[in-house]
């Protein structure tokens, strides 16, 4: 009998991801990986934010463990999604994202958003090789999330606290979760958005903005 060792595993889809992000830099296409536990909005986020940008070519890659409901929601504002159902599975690894990349044309657009399988542990061990790692908490989850489950928070370059027009009605400090993110990962940009009546998005789109315009020039260079 053969075992394997899960960090022989990670090796191997470690190797995969670096292999993604030098093919992503060729093509200067920007790869966002968005990780949030189940319903804290990762979809309205992305649905908000690629009607946003709809002069950029943009691709998705949802992944969810059944149904193809994300991805049918996501359709109409980007030039190309695919789903992946992993049955299970929960979370998405770097050896298949980078054959869809190639295989389905996602290399020839501008960005390639990734929502990660709803998980905040799995999700944040698998580098696929993305520019960015963008991670969600919403304010209806408890603001001790990021204390008890740091990774995604800690890997992130920013995070979006989501749903804040339903702060009035939550047990949520704000306060503490700012200084626990600060503390876990002092370089993280936080953006404190609502998708119902549009708080906080003019400043997470800017910021996005900014970071597909300097992969475009070091694509240049
Ligand atoms: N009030 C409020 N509700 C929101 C907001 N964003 C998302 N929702 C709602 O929260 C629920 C879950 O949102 P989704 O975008 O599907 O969450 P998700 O993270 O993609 O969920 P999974 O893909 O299942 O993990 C939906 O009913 C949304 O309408 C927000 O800013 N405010
Ligand atoms: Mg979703």
């Amino acid at each position: 009998m053969r075992v394997y060792l899960a960090k022989d595993l990670l090796q191997a889809n470690q190797s995969n991801a670096d292999e993604n992000r030098r093919i992503l830099k060729e093509n200067a296409t920007l790869m966002v990986n968005i990780i949030g536990s189940p319903g804290c909005g990762k979809t309205t986020m992305l649905q908000q934010t690629l009607k946003h940008f709809s002069k950029w070519r943009t691709s998705v890659i949802v992944g969810d463990l059944y149904t193809s409901e994300d991805a049918e929601k996501l359709a109409p504002w980007c030039d190309k999604i695919l789903q992946i159902n992993t049955e299970g599975g929960c979370h998405l690894e770097a050896g298949y994202i980078g054959d869809l990349m190639v295989k389905e044309g996602l290399l020839q657009k501008d960005i390639l958003f990734i929502e990660n399988i709803g998980n905040l542990v799995c999700p944040a061990e698998f580098d696929l090789g993305e520019d960015l790692r963008v991670a969600l908490i919403s304010v209806t989850e408890g603001n001790d999330k990021p204390r008890k489950y740091p990774l995604p928070f800690q890997s992130a370059a920013a995070t979006l606290v989501t749903k804040m027009d339903l702060l009035p009605y939550c047990t949520f400090d704000l306060q503490t979760l700012n200084e626990d993110l600060h503390r876990i990962n002092p370089g993280l940009e936080i953006f404190k958005v609502s998708c119902t009546n549009g708080e906080g998005l003019d400043s997470w789109y800017q910021w996005l903005d900014k970071q597909l315009q300097a992969k475009k020039r070091q694509g240049s260079n």
